[in-house]
């Protein structure tokens, strides 16, 4: 189907200019998801945080190259993986890792954990633990804009596994009729737990939303930039009320499916095919165009690594010390 929009869907271009600021602010973003992912990885093995986290190192500039596109007024839903969503929406690191260690000053008052954490000031509408349950949601708060005339947009990150889910279905074809505001942002990273998208899924993305009338990009989900272009197109026509779009980012989650998830524990990926997208790393990969096409000194990257580190290194050291609540409160604030 051809759409006005689809005329001018963009040319991804390799090399684009972007303010500095903004560039630093995508580098600073996308260290703070792996810093943070890393050290929960690290917390999470000395037993030192319960329950359990899908970690999101790899995936960094799928969440960084869309939301550095959105206001804070826009929503965004998450998924299971969703710790990378929420810090590049804005959300604050020492209450994550406070919702991850169970205290009272996290995000749910500890009794959450990684999967639950909602920051309504920031449009943070939810981690999600059902696959594909933030699709209904950000497709339910798109409709609210539309019906308050509001220009807010929706995000719903989703992951391949969820493409495969009924309510996608029901949704994107509400999405297209009513045309919502809404962009849907695939994060194809070739896996839905231990499966590989290759055996579980026919077609593609983008083609099945093309076939509901939706407008569909798919970009190299490990370049910032190319996932940059893409979102600022989706999200400028999805504003200008031309109704949902859809892109594609193909990526890849270095770690397990979830923390019992290590090494060849289920045997599922070859250790030479993890090793190759290692060697795609998107922060190298931006630190690289940085310094070699944008002549920014390595100096100035490595003090935002610095910075970073030791602004997650606090938190965790935050997230340590802050207490429990109290035992009389667990019922409390299940419900609301
Ligand atoms: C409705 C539902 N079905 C099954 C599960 C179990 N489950 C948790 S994560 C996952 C895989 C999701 O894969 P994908 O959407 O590709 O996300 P990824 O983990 O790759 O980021 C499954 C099947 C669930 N949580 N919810
Ligand atoms: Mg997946």
């Amino acid at each position: 189907m051809m759409t006005k929009t689809n005329k001018t869907m963009p040319e991804i271009s390799g090399s684009i200019d972007l303010p500095e600021d903004l560039y630093l602010d995508i580098y600073r973003r996308m260290m703070i998801i792996r810093a943070f992912e890393e050290k929960v990885y690290d917390v999470y093995s000395r037993g030192i945080m319960p329950g359990l986290a899908h970690l999101y190192t790899g995936m960094e500039a799928v969440a960084v190259g869309v939301c550095v596109n959105l206001r804070t007024s826009d929503n965004i839903t998450s998924t299971h993986r969703g710790h990378g969503h929420l810090l590049a929406k804005g959300g604050d690191p020492k209450r994550m890792l406070a919702e991850l260690l169970g205290k009272k000053s996290g995000y749910n008052k500890g009794k959450g954990g990684s999967m639950h954490i909602v920051d309504m000031s920031l449009g943070i509408l939810g981690a999600n633990g059902i696959v594909g349950g933030g699709l209904g949601i950000a497709t339910g708060a798109a409709l609210s804009a539309k019906m308050e005339k509001s220009d807010r947009i929706s995000v719903a990150f989703f992951g391949d596994g969820a493409l495969n889910e009924g309510l996608y279905y029901e949704v994107s074809n509400m999405a297209a009729l009513w045309q919502l505001p809404i962009v849907y942002v695939m994060e194809n990273n070739h896996y839905g737990e231990y499966t590989s998208t290759d055996r579980s899924t026919s077609g593609t993305g983008p083609g099945r939303a093309e076939a509901m009338g939706i407008p569909a990009i798919s970009v190299d989900g490990n370049d910032v930039l190319a996932v940059y272009q893409a979102a600022q197109w989706a999200i400028e026509r999805t504003r200008n009320g031309d109704g949902p779009s859809f892109v594609e980012c193909k990526t890849y989650r270095w770690r397990g499916h979830h923390m019992g998830d290590q090494g060849d524990t289920y045997g599922y990926r070859k250790q030479e095919e993890v090793e190759k997208w290692k060697q795609k790393c998107p922060i190298n990969r931006l630190k690289k165009y940085l310094t070699q096409v944008k002549g920014v000194p390595g100096l100035v990257l490595e003090n935002i690594e610095k910075d970073v580190q030791e602004q997650i290194d606090e938190a965790v050291e935050f997230a340590k010390s802050e207490p429990f609540a109290d035992p009389s409160e667990v019922y409390k604030d299940v419900y609301a």
